[in-house]
């Protein structure tokens, strides 16, 4: 029987005459004679259409709104009162000397990255001061921001560690459900935010970290969990870290927001440098996404955390074989950034100046949402809006809620009711609370 498909040197008679006959007229024949060609099958056939992320997924569907009342409250990525994205003027200065450097050059980086961006990233969330550096007992990797810091610790840990199972707090960042997992280590959730207080779950979390196995990796958010914005005190931390050390777990902090919570830097690596004063082991993940507005240079760092130099060297070395292979080596522009501002006294203090600067117009939307929620007499209460720190506010709004506001509102947040308080300004706020109140009395309405 005569294939409908053209074989290779069919394609190439076909071109070829299409040189002399016209393209158009080429392609006519062409489906005369091959029908199926242009249906043929793919060895992709079976392929589904995935969904859209959950997080990421918010803003597809917002850049296709025309509505010029759209507002996006779904990623968490900082907005100014205008609601434009920011480039730190500490950027921009470090940019314009990098560029001006003419000794500098496109080489590829070492496999773990710039080292002088690794050692100053340690003593970012570390501390001065902190005996682990001074002892030389931290390894730390540049990494592609803090989604790969996390990847690559993930897969060393499935790798080298006897015991490698997570437990992640429940709720926590959605990708965390996905990287472990797929760098090897399988997770399980403990308890953590409570519904009912819109608070912690101490006694939960407590009773779950007791009850996983002696040695399990403990996923903790260092700082402004993402999405509740519910974090221990400072009593709390100890608690845990009292539980976990008693259970010889691993700690696992990741940290994507210092400075961004409270506005400092140390103030923010409280529950970090806890853990580590204690002399025991942990893994930290940094993304300066948040912190320096290098969201899409993908800038962040992994420290592993050791008793002693000589283990610390060799984790080093086996660092190297997890991300060889993953992507050979960093890009070098934006650690090259981070490393210029971090190493120079002046540009540092200035870039403190700047990051709570947004700390604090993320802490005065709060409260005019809350203002504007009470003005409104919008049933509930709101306090929540004002007790939450960092980024996010997880407004307790259900499923059903967030598509009524998107749908009449035009207000795109995530479908678990959480909103990124960056990324209102005093503009939307007012729109924000009418949006919030007409989808909460409509839900009391119906039911
Ligand atoms: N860890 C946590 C807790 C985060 O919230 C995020 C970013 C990351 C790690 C990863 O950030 P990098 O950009 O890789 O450094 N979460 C934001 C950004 C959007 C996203 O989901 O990646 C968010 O909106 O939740």
């Amino acid at each position: 029987m005569a294939s409908n498909f053209m074989s290779v040197q069919e394609r190439r008679i076909a071109t070829l005459s299409g040189h002399f006959r016209g393209a158009a007229a080429v392609e006519e024949e062409l489906l005369q004679r091959f029908p199926t060609m242009a249906m043929a099958p793919s060895v992709f056939e079976h392929v589904q259409q995935a969904p859209e992320d959950p997080i990421l997924g918010v803003t597809v569907a917002y850049n296709k709104d025309p509505s010029p009342l759209k507002v996006n409250l779904g990623v968490g990525a900082y907005r100014t009162e205008e609601g434009k994205p920011l480039v730190l003027n500490v950027v921009r200065r470090a940019e314009q000397q990098l560029v001006a450097d003419r000794s500098r050059n496109k080489e590829y980086q070492p496999i773990t990255g710039i080292s002088q961006f690794n050692k100053l990233s340690a003593k970012l969330i570390l501390g001065a001061n902190s005996p682990a550096i001074a002892e030389n007992r931290v390894a730390t990797v540049q990494a592609l921001s803090g989604t790969g810091a996390l990847r690559v610790g993930a897969e060393f840990i499935s790798r080298h560690y006897a015991k490698p199972i997570i437990f992640l707090p429940n709720p926590t960042w959605g990708n965390h459900n996905k990287i472990f997992p797929l760098g090897g280590v399988p997770q399980k959730p403990y308890r953590y935010y409570d519904p009912k207080t819109r608070g912690l779950d101490y006694e939960g979390m407590l009773e779950d970290l007791k009850a996983a196995p002696d040695g399990a990796v403990i996923l903790l958010h260092a700082c402004a969990h993402n999405p509740t914005g519910v974090d221990p005190t400072e009593e709390q931390w100890e608690g845990i870290r009292q539980v976990i050390r008693s259970k010889h777990q691993l700690p696992f902090f990741d940290c994507a927001y210092q400075g961004f919570a409270s506005g400092s830097l140390d103030k923010d690596a409280h529950a970090v440098r806890l853990f580590v004063a204690d002399g025991g082991e942990c893994f930290v993940a940094q993304s300066y996404a948040k912190n320096m507005g290098l969201y899409g240079e993908r800038v962040g760092a992994l420290s592993v955390v050791c008793t002693n130099a000589a283990v610390a060297s060799r984790v080093d070395s086996q660092l190297k074989l997890v991300i060889r292979p993953m992507y050979s080596s960093p890009p070098a522009h934006g650690a090259a950034i981070a490393a210029t501002i971090l190493a120079d006294g002046r540009l540092f203090q200035e870039w403190t100046v700047e990051l709570k600067g947004m700390a604090d117009r993320i802490i005065s939307m709060r409260q005019q949402l809350y203002d504007a929620l009470q003005a409104r007499g919008t049933p509930g209460d709101w306090t929540h809006v004002l007790k939450q720190i960092g980024m996010f506010t997880f407004t307790g709004l259900n499923k059903s809620q967030v598509e009524f506001m998107t749908r009449q509102y035009h207000i795109y947040m995530t479908s678990d009711g959480r909103i990124s308080m960056a990324g209102l300004s005093s503009k939307t706020v007012p729109h924000l609370a009418d949006a919030i109140h007409a989808a909460v009395v409509g839900a009391q309405r119906k039911s």
